[in-house]
């Protein structure tokens, strides 16, 4: 076999070749920086936390990429080491040796060190988001993931219950504890600013203790693959001042939804229609209870439709009832291709006016 001289330095052809590589790759590196780091801020970072749950699985997150850059360090370290390394024989009895320190040192102790370091700072971080007895209840939340909108009630409010659709209202300030389950197939519930993602499934309930330090609006998504429409299921996510939650659960009492529901005889008509054509699915506060498709008894008071697929503007609705599976290819919600845009416009505008 032939002796390979591992010593002797490489052409300066090649070094030259191989230094311009490395100054490309770095180059290449600062340019991408802006955009990887783009990932860091936003609506939607764990980076950027914004109440207490959130800040632990930040800082959960530092101590992981921090100790994995260290482990990474000192293996590179040491196969750079092997290469440097003077080769020298040994006994097959000395190899034995020297092979089980490393697996026993570097393949069993240095594992379970670090699992146990790891676990000892985990595991009291996670405890905090448990929804464990507090001296003052927080508020409860239901969410319940649907093929492929939000439904969220408030099981507290004073009022009697409250539901609503595709928007979700908390208090800031306080813990909030959210139940949360699934319609259908599995949904994942997740407010990446406010803490951990959480499994919504069919037939059982999850739960999860988050809080917004102040109020604000968070970007939340359906964090779970659930058909077609996933990527169409955001969810608006907004903390507000103790004072003005309560007052919008109030204004969404039964009585005040039927009330807003019922006036205005110009919109007779629409009533009528849709007792025909949409009660089967939908609920209007007054009028009907169903809930395969989104609640609608304050719809018009919504910043998007759709689970996020469009502004909630005048016109809006007319516009979502006539193109929804173009909007939102494959939804739930069938074509209304039997009803004029006249009975379609009409039932948009009373829809916009439940406003409470
Ligand atoms: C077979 C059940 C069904 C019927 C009938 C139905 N819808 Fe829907 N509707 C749905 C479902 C399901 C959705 C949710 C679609 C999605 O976002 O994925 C929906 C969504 C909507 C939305 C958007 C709500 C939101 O919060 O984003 C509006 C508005 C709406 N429907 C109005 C109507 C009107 C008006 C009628 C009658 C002309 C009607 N629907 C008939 C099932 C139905
Ligand atoms: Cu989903």
């Amino acid at each position: 076999m032939r002796e390979r001289n591992h010593s002797a330095p490489p052409p300066r052809r090649i070094q030259r070749a191989s230094r311009r590589r490395v100054n490309l790759a770095a180059l290449t590196l600062l340019l991408a920086a802006p955009i990887l780091l783009a990932g860091c801020g936003g609506d939607h970072s764990i980076l950027n936390p914004a109440g207490p749950a959130a800040r632990d699985i930040r800082l959960i997150w530092f101590v992981m990429l921090g100790f994995g850059t260290v482990v990474f360090v000192v293996v590179i370290a040491l196969w750079l080491y092997t290469f440097k390394k003077r080769y020298v024989t040994r006994t097959p009895a000395q190899e034995r040796r020297i092979g089980r320190r490393w697996i026993i040192g570097g393949g069993i102790i240095l594992p379970t060190l670090t699992v146990i370091a790891l676990l000892m700072f985990g595991v009291p971080t996670g405890k905090r988001m448990l929804t464990l007895p507090l001296d003052e209840p927080p508020e409860v939340i239901e969410v319940i993931g649907h093929q492929w909108w939000w439904e969220v009630r408030y099981p507290g409010a004073e009022g009697g219950e409250v539901v609503t659709a595709n928007q979700l209202m908390m208090p800031a300030g306080e813990p909030v504890d959210f139940h949360v389950t699934a319609a259908d197939v599995i949904h994942g519930f997740w407010i990446p600013r406010l803490g951990g993602k959480i499994d919504m499934l069919p037939g059982r309930i999850n739960r999860i203790r988050l809080e917004a330090d102040e109020p604000g609006v968070f970007g939340a998504q359906c964090a779970e693959l659930c058909g077609v429409g996933h990527a169409h299921m955001k969810l608006h996510v907004e903390a507000l001042p103790r004072a003005e939650f309560d007052a919008w659960l109030a204004a969404r009492s039964d009585e005040a939804l039927a009330e807003l529901a019922a006036q205005n005889a110009a919109f007779d008509t629409a009533r009528d229609n849709f007792t025909r054509f949409c009660s089967g699915c939908h609920q209007v506060a007054g009028i009907s209870a169903s809930n395969i498709g989104p609640n609608l008894s304050d719809v018009g008071g919504r910043e998007a439709l759709g689970a996020g697929v469009m502004a909630m503007e005048e016109g809006a609705v007319y516009q979502w009832l006539r193109n929804h599976q173009t909007l939102k290819p494959s939804n739930l919600m069938p074509r209304h291709d039997d009803l004029d845009n006249e009975t379609l416009r009409d039932l948009g505008a009373w829809l916009e006016t439940l406003t409470p």
